[in-house]
């Protein structure tokens, strides 16, 4: 007899730009296959190779499916099954004997968007340390410096509807590997390109996008202000700049031009590697071009000096007065517009104290082994530290303190879970209800279960309240159902989400997000000054200089190369580098090396190399390419260690140094050396 099949709607919950409308094959319960949901306005039925590799991940033999206890060292894997009272229990007896003698901030959670959900990232796992006391994490690993050099310019982070780049004539992607990262754009583009416009991709690697592109322009890794900058001085001193626009919406324009007159075309070739014409060819395109429009990666920002980039890119469409015109303008995220109800969504006001002590997650390698106010717990829950984090010696180390209690909430026994005392079983999202927004497309999606909590799994949500009923939190904030907490965050003073309820999310799977003219670039510009800012005040109060200002990356005689280490195309972070369909697509980690400086070496295409430098090194099979330019050593994908030790994550090499802005990660301005194994 044919087994029944029923479909249901999903939404993708992956730290993904595009967060697609998904629908779903269950039969008998299980999920059988993934696919697009025809009917989502944006991502229309398209999905990427690995969401629909998702049955393989959610019927996982390897799901952790059961609560589990340390048994070995710290290290091993070795862990027996335990109830979740016994669970529970141990980490009430153990919390509550951590806030008597040292204070609730001895215990630190660490998370981040394994799961975009809003209940299971923002909600109630932050009632309960808020009301617990923890220590806060800031949680500044992907975008922040980013957010913050935006800001600086246009005062929020949004940029313009996606659903417009249709229209536009000049695209220019900018240090972002749209084909892998963000393929929903692509249609856009595509259809933006039919309709004539010139797609321009300015990277530090001739990758799929790039290759893609009608013209790649190549530049030294961490260059791009200086590029930026070079771009003004040639709109500038060829009156290519909108004198109507910058004069009703912007402030600062007599500063910069005087700033940028020393960034000739030819000092800027010098730092970035792009030939002065090609600079001029480039501004020039950019200044004639209208509705052109820039899609800002994150990749580029993951640089000592990520937030002045952004800044300074940001400057280029208010000076040929883009912004306003459809199509026109930048766009690097747009997760502002969707601003929910957080005071009520994530309780704050819970906190016994408003100040508590607050750790930047990309030194989670030093804090944990800080010996003043040590932390003495760790609740990692949405993220897998042991591979994402920077300078994992440091991270594994502080794992390994015999002192540490860490709890580990992941479908799966990541190498986090490998340092683990507790590991507690995690749904997946098709298990959950959740309400997410995209960080790109301008739609709310809800997500209901829709197949049953495999073994003893529960999603955070449900963790986050039962753990606070087991360490006898009886506030109404712990009382809540799913459903209330999403009418909690959408009860909001956001008119984007008028009109927005559960029910009609219920209904209708995906609503736009209700954004006026009126909230969008130029009309609303929340700077200091009402207008765009060439000439910021506030950074001066901030201790930066007001205009976008070129420094660059730190070299290193000892490392002389550039080691960028940005997501592959199969894996999201270091979440499926566990499927096995997906690892043979992506075959091995490699490191693309120039034919110049592979020769120097003595290396030759499939050698492989160990990569090095002082904070530790991995090993990788080299490819020789014209695809970087000499200088660079690039790696693409989190891949998880495996077991013969041979493979260990690349974020061994990464620093844990702080970007120029917002504390944001500095990954990609690693320095390293290589040799011959
Ligand atoms: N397939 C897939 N999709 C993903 C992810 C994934 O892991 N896999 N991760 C998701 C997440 S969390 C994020 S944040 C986004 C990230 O996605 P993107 O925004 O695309 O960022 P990256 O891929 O990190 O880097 C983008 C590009 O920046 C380039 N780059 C590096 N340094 C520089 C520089 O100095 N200047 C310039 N101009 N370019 C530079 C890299 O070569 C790369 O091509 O993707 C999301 N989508
Ligand atoms: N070298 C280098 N390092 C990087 C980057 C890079 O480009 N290069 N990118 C950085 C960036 S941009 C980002 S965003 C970070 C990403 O860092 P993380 O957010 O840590 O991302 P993942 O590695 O995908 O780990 C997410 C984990 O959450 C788990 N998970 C999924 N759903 C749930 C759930 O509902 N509940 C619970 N409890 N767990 C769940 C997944 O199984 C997975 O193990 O990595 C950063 N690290
Ligand atoms: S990972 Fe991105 S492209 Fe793939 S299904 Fe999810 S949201 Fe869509
Ligand atoms: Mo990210």
């Amino acid at each position: 007899m044919e087994k029944k099949r029923t479909i249901a709607s999903a939404v993708c919950p992956l730290d993904c730009p595009d967060t697609c409308g998904l629908k779903v094959e269950i039969e008998e319960g299980k999920i059988v296959s993934v696919n697009g949901d025809p009917n989502h306005p944006v991502t229309k039925g398209v999905i990427c190779h690995k969401v629909r590799k998702f049955p393989e991940r959610v019927n996982h033999p390897d799901r952790v499916l059961y609560p589990l206890k340390r048994v070995g060292e710290k290290g091993d894997f070795s862990f027996r099954r335990i109830t979740w009272e016994e669970a529970y229990g141990e980490i009430t007896r153990r919390y509550n004997d951590l806030i008597s003698r040292y204070g609730p901030e001895s215990i630190l959670p660490y998370s981040f968007y394994g799961n975009m959900g809003l209940l299971n990232s923002d909600g109630m796992d932050r009632r309960f340390f808020h009301k617990l006391g923890s220590s806060h994490l800031e949680q500044t690993i992907c975008n922040s410096a980013a957010s913050v050099g935006f800001r600086y310019t246009m005062g929020r982070g949004v940029g313009i509807d996606p659903e417009d780049t249709v229209h536009s004539k000049l695209i220019l992607i900018w240090g972002c590997n749209v084909i892998s990262t963000n393929m929903h754009q692509m249609i856009y583009f595509n259809e933006a390109r039919k309709r004539g416009a010139k797609i321009v991709v300015i990277d530090v690697h001739n990758n799929k996008t790039a290759k893609w592109g009608d013209w790649f322009v190549q530049l030294n890794p961490g260059t791009d202000t200086a590029l930026a900058l070079g771009m003004m001085h040639v709109l500038i001193n060829e009156k290519l700049v909108d004198e109507a626009f910058v004069s009703k919406y912007a402030v600062g324009y007599e500063e910069l031009v005087a700033h940028v007159q020393e960034y000739t075309p030819e000092y800027v070739s010098r730092i970035t590697g792009v030939s002065a014409d090609d600079i001029m060819k480039l501004a020039k395109m950019y200044g004639e071009a209208t509705p052109s429009f820039i899609r800002i990666g994150n990749g580029l920002q993951h640089h000592e000096n990520g937030g002045m980039m952004i800044r300074a890119i940001t400057c280029l469409p208010a000076l040929t007065g883009q912004w306003g015109v459809k199509g026109g303008g930048a766009l690097k995220g747009n997760s502002a517009y969707a601003e929910l109800n957080y005071a009520k969504l994530a309780r704050a006001d819970l906190r016994p104290s408003q100040n508590p002590r607050s750790v930047n997650m990309n030194q989670i390698g030093d804090a944990l082994l800080q010996e003043e106010l040590p932390i003495r717990s760790l609740f990692v829950y949405n993220s897998n530290p042991a591979q994402v984090a920077p300078d994992q010696n440091k991270v594994r180390k502080g794992l390994m303190r015999e002192d540490l209690f860490t709890v580990v909430h992941d479908l799966f026994l990541t190498d986090t879970c490998k340092y683990a005392d507790i590991v507690l079983p995690a749904t997946s999202h098709f298990e959950n209800t959740d309400l997410y927004k995209s960080y790109w497309h301008l739609y709310l999606q809800l997500q209901q279960p829709i197949i049953e909590p495999m073994g003893e799994a529960k999603s955070n949500f449900t963790l986050f309240k039962e753990l606070a009923e087991w360490m006898g939190f009886t506030d109404d904030a712990f009382q809540v159902s799913e459903q209330d907490m999403i009418n909690e965050a959408l009860d909001s003073q956001n008119p984007s989400l008028a009109g927005i309820t559960y029910e009609r999310l219920a209904k209708e799977k995906h609503i736009k997000l209700n954004v006026t003219e009126q909230q969008m670039f130029p009309e609303y510009i929340p700077t200091p000054s009402g207008k765009i800012e060439f000439y910021s005040e506030r950074m001066i109060r901030d201790g930066y200089n007001p205009l976008p200002h070129y420094e660059g990356v730190k070299e290193n005689d000892h490392y002389p190369l550039t080691f960028v280490s940005g997501p592959n195309h199969q894996f999201l972070n270091s979440t499926m580098s566990n499927i096995k369909s997906l690892q043979k697509l992506e075959k091995e980690p490699i490191l693309s090396l120039h034919p110049e400086e592979a020769m120097k070496r003595g290396i030759q295409n499939g050698n492989r190399v160990r990569v090095f430098n002082e904070l530790g090194e991995v090993k990788l099979r080299i490819f020789v390419t014209e695809d970087v330019l000499p200088g660079v050593a690039l790696t693409q994908g989190l891949w998880w260690d495996d077991e013969e030790g041979e493979r260990i994550s690349v974020n061994m090499l990464t620093p844990q140094k702080l970007a120029d802005m917002g504390g944001g990660a500095s990954f990609f301005s690693a320095k390293v050396e290589c040799e011959l194994i």
